[in-house]
């Protein structure tokens, strides 16, 4: 008898501890509902308010999904007690077969939420390998949610469709060589296949086939915090560049020797021009700590680590025009980003890619920036002839 009542006063316990909660959510519920208005009030873009309302909304669910396992916890602390009192083993097994066919219910409602609201913020890609990424990733959710469901699904309604009930006995089955054999073998060759799969993708992500088409090379320079942006110019080849070199004047350490360098392209920290359907070689490199070269929409992202250069090819699908017409919004850029907490201002290195109908566009924007020799004056005297023939 102790001991139920021991049971008891924990139970009691953890369900007040789980209802404590239940005036903070209200709160939560209330806030979230005045921020929504005060949000609606404002004169901003209605995409915006709309995000952060289902955002707040977010958190309160969440948060109610908390509160709801704890007092599970507490009905199973207080469920379990049924065993020290003198009540039939058969009632034990109904609440135990009810309980887990409620606890997977609500499982499922949970992951019906979660497909209806957050399977928007995958970014489908506009590149053509994040095209095979995003279908690998297609393929492997579809397999694994499959059987994920299956088994899920099996597992609750079991427990609730064979709990003890009067007259029923167990089947006492040892072992079956062949059903170990197939759940053993599926299993294997689905990996097997799915593994197989992610190998070729990443093999054609790091090493594309561009069909003979020689990619636009870009310099990326990561530093705290912002990247430096460098284009080959007309000749297509960038110049020679050394960590000595660098100054504030020549923050790429460009070699202002190297007649490839001449007409070499530094433009706006904030922008970098591509074409759509041509391939772009980002060329990598950083200055003091790791950052990341992460561009979502095109599924880039490779580090840019301090004294070992990286690179990444891409090619981007879709022009912005096209981009922001299939999105509806006239303010969609494509953005390069920094994938590395590289510091206090890491937020800043931000930069927005303007991808061009055809190469005419990019050149015409190309012709009207600077070129390094009129950066660096001070070496440019015998050779701004040769630049002038460019
Ligand atoms: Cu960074």
């Amino acid at each position: 008898m102790k001991i139920v009542q021991k049971g008891w006063g924990w139970g009691l316990a953890a369900a007040l501890l789980a209802l404590s909660f239940a005036p903070a959510l209200g709160q939560l519920g209330e806030e979230a509902r005045k921020r929504a208005a005060e949000i609606a009030a404002e004169p901003t873009s209605s995409a915006i308010t709309a995000e952060a309302v289902k955002d707040l909304e977010s958190w309160v669910i969440t948060l109610a999904g908390i509160v709801l396992i704890l007092v599970l916890i507490a009905i199973n602390r207080v469920a379990s007690l049924v065993e020290f009192a003198p009540i039939s083993q058969q009632k034990t097994s109904n609440i135990h077969g009810w309980t887990f066919l409620g606890v997977g219910l609500i499982l499922a409602a949970f992951i019906g939420y979660e497909f209806m609201y957050h399977t928007k913020y995958h970014i489908w890609a506009d590149s053509v390998h994040g095209q095979k990424i995003d279908s690998l990733f297609t393929v492997t959710f579809v397999i694994t949610m499959f059987v994920f469901v299956a088994t899920q699904a099996a597992l609750f309604t079991f427990a609730f469709l064979y709990r003890e009930r009067p007259g029923r006995k167990a089947l006492y089955y040892p072992d079956n060589h062949t059903l170990e054999y197939v759940w053993t073998g599926i299993p294997a060759v689905t990996l097997l296949i799915l593994v197989g799969g992610g190998l070729l993708v990443w093999e054609e992500v790091h090493n594309p086939d561009l069909g003979g088409q020689k990619p636009q090379e870009i310099e990326l320079v990561g530093e705290q915090f912002q990247w430096r942006i460098r284009y080959p110019g007309m000749d297509g080849k960038l110049g020679k560049h050394g960590f000595k070199l660098l100054t504030a004047t020549n923050p790429h350490g460009v070699d202002s020797s190297d007649v490839n360098a001449k007409d070499d392209v530094i433009a706006s920290a904030k922008e970098i021009h591509i074409v759509k359907n041509k391939p772009v070689l980002f060329k990598v490199r950083a200055k003091d700590v790791l950052h990341g070269v992460y561009a979502p929409h095109f599924h880039v992202n490779i580090y840019a680590v301090p004294g070992m250069p990286t690179q990444f090819n891409f090619t981007p699908t879709k022009s912005t025009a096209e981009a922001r017409k299939e999105r509806e919004n006239e303010k969609f850029n494509y953005e390069l980003l920094c994938s590395q907490l590289c510091g206090s201002s890491h937020f800043n290195m931000r930069a927005v890619i303007i991808v061009h109908e055809n190469e005419k566009e990019l050149n015409d924007w190309m012709s009207k920036q600077a070129t390094f020799i009129k950066n660096e004056p001070a070496s440019t005297e015998p050779e701004s002839k040769a630049t002038a023939q460019l």
